[in-house]
């Protein structure tokens, strides 16, 4: 089902380009059946009102409270381009359409510079803002992304975390964000992250299950698939891999970097990255990704990493990814380019740094004249206005990081669970314990074998020091008492083996007494085990249940299906939330603020707030009344409190 969004924002309400977005894409613009979507809306402001926000993980209001404004971009002669009026200049997109993947991959081989991605609309956002980040303010400001970063390699706008919490906490279809954003950029490619055979879920899936999904994500506007295994486990990754093949979409198997590798002694060194490099490459891929999750990746280690694959594979693609946690990745990242990477991930400057990757016009003006990369400095920075207010925006989701986290070295914790792990830490108001936290994700990564960790060993290895600092056990402790201690399902899950073999095999005898005869002990990847789904049947069951379904639903329910289900009753309570604007979804109305909501083109409701009624004891209902469009209308809803 596709329901209306874009036509809410102001930035696009009665635009000529508009007009022909309308005409050209009629299938986006299905109207909704529903006759009451007003009614639904007003219930759900009406249940703010009463009850507060109910999003998940929100400390406090927007500090924004103005409507966010588009910024203009200038070209060189400093007139402003009209973006809503004209098509963005072709990019790479064009180039990947009209030649294929094959010649795609060549020909970003052979551009004379570095090429940049980037990460705002999906790691950047994950990192630093819980990725709460909402299509509406995506929406809005994708036209003006498709001029200024016209040049860019790709934008990073999809899976990861974002599938999840899309419909589980903005109560949003994350396959209709993508064709909303693919219809206004139809010029630079789009990249997402997909969990190799985990999907964009936390664990494997039958094989079949992660073809359909793929295909679906390919049809409906990803180009580039960035495809890893969190315990770079080769079996696990081909299942991704494959998928993409088959779907026709650009691959980029990725390795996954792990800690610092010039240390003495460690696990995963020069020569275990060249080893899997090598067999990244016998399974066949496009691009050769390598992702540096805890940003761990210093400017040295890169220059020989990447210098190293360049010189044993001169005509393979290069892509870069890491965090700016240690506060090095601009270092890095002109390192890697200096060194022979094609293509750097990047984030708008007001989205950047810390947790995030880092800061776009920081890596220009490190490469200055040196590289070129086809993004043009002055409108970046234009772009980036939109998002300092984004910033306020979405404040509520911010973890209180004040700077670089050099023990990064030491705990190796991923950019995004990084920040996770602090906010819940601030949340339970044990700001104290953060440093105990990092002392036991080491310890508890070590008491596992030394992992790579990134989603979902990294939260396995969270969750095992979650359970050693609230139940003040040593590693030696856990050792001792393995046999008798209750572990958290993940880290079951990771020793039976259903999250892949992980490299030099699981620690013994901990895995035996953590295992007890509770578990298996698998040697396989977990998906040979695994049925293949009835695809067909779970469409019409999802039918039965909830009438309008496409492919993109049976993918979505495949991947989470209690969350697919929490999300279409939302959607049944509440109508299509996606239309109100950020501001009123997350804050309750207030007397006297007038909120307006496009619902359908023409369709405006103007929204006033006029009261909240007393409290019916014996009920437990309140009414609260609005004023739309000029009528008075009253919602009652349980006063939760
Ligand atoms: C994800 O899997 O969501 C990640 O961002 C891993 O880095
Ligand atoms: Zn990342």
């Amino acid at each position: 089902p596709f329901l209306l969004t874009l036509l809410t924002n102001p930035v696009f309400i009665d635009g000529s380009y508009w007009t022909t977005f309308i005409d050209d894409t009629p299938e986006l613009f299905k109207m909704v059946s529903s006759q009451n979507r007003a009614q639904k809306l007003l219930h759900y402001l009406a249940d703010l009102a009463v009850n507060g926000s109910s999003i998940k993980g929100q400390m406090g209001l927007p500090k924004l409270h103005t409507q966010p404004s588009v910024p203009a971009l200038h070209d060189s002669n400093g007139d402003v381009i009209d973006v809503l009026a004209t098509p963005p200049p072709s990019g790479w997109r064009q180039v990947l359409l009209e030649q294929g993947p094959v010649e795609f991959a060549k020909a970003v081989r052979h551009y004379k510079g570095t090429l940049l991605m980037d990460t705002t609309w999906r790691d950047a956002h994950q990192s630093l803002l819980a990725t709460r980040v909402r299509t509406y303010d995506l929406a809005a400001i994708a036209p003006t992304t498709a001029y200024a970063l016209s040049g860019a390699f790709a934008l990073e706008c999809w899976g990861g975390a974002t599938f999840d919490v899309a419909m589980r906490f903005l109560h949003e279809d994350p396959w209709e964000r993508l064709r909303i954003l693919r219809k206004l950029v139809p010029n630079i490619p789009f990249q997402m992250l997909l969990r190799g055979a985990n999907g964009v879920a936390y664990s494997s899936l039958p094989d079949n299950a992660i073809d359909h999904f793929v295909e679906q994500a390919q049809e409906n506007g990803v180009d580039i698939f960035r495809v890893f295994d969190a315990l770079n486990d080769l079996e696990q990754l081909k299942v991704g891999v494959d998928a993409v093949k088959k779907a026709n979409g650009v691959v980029e198997a990725t390795i996954c970097y792990s800690g610092d590798m010039l240390q003495p002694g460690k696990k995963y060194n020069l020569d275990y990255y060249l080893e899997i490099t090598d067999k990244v490459v016998q399974m066949g891929t496009h691009i050769l990704g390598i992702k540096d999750m805890a940003g761990t990746l210093k400017p040295s280690a890169a220059k020989l990493l990447i210098g190293s694959i360049r010189a044993k594979y001169p005509d393979l693609p290069i892509h870069v990814h890491t965090h700016d946690s240690a506060g090095t990745a601009v270092a890095s990242m002109a390192a890697c380019a200096f060194a022979g990477a094609d293509v750097v991930d990047v984030a708008t400057n007001s989205m950047s740094g810390m947790t995030s990757q880092p800061s776009i016009n920081a890596l220009l003006a490190s490469l200055d004249g040196e590289i070129d990369t086809g993004v043009n400095v002055n409108m970046v920075r234009e772009l980036d206005a939109y998002w300092a207010q984004m910033r306020l925006l979405y404040s509520c989701f911010e973890a209180d990081l004040k700077g670089p986290d050099p023990e990064v070295y030491e705990h190796e914790i991923p950019g995004g669970q990084l920040t996770n792990l602090l906010f819940q830490a601030q949340q339970l108001g044990l700001g104290e314990k953060w440093v105990e936290t990092k002392r036991a994700y080491k310890d508890a990564n070590y008491l596992l074998g030394d992992l790579v960790k990134v989603t979902p060993t990294s939260k396995v290895v969270g969750d095992l020091a979650q359970f050693m600092v609230s139940n003040k056990l040593t590693p030696d402790d856990v050792r001792r008492l393995a046999s008798s201690l209750d572990f958290p399902d993940s880290v079951m899950d990771f020793f039976e083996g259903l999250i892949g073999q992980p490299y030099g095999g699981f620690p013994e005898p901990l895995r035996t007494d953590v295992l007890k005869n509770k578990r298996r002990k698998l040697t396989c990847r977990p998906g040979l085990e695994l049925a293949p789904f009835d695809l067909a049947g779970i469409k019409e069951d999802l039918q039965d249940r909830f009438g309008d379904i496409d492919e993109c639903d049976v993918a979505s329910y495949n991947m989470y299906p209690k969350v697919y289900e929490d999300f279409r009753k939302v959607r049944e309570t509440y109508g299509d939330l996606s239309v109100l604007p950020t501001k009123n979804f997350l804050s309750p109305p207030t007397v006297g603020e007038e909120i307006v909501v496009t619902i359908e083109k023409g369709k405006t409701l103007i929204i006033k707030p006029q009261a909240i009624g007393e409290l019916n004891k014996e009920t437990g209902l309140r009414e609260v009344y609005f004023d739309l469009n000029g009528e008075l209308r009253k919602v009652s809803v349980v006063d939760k409190s």
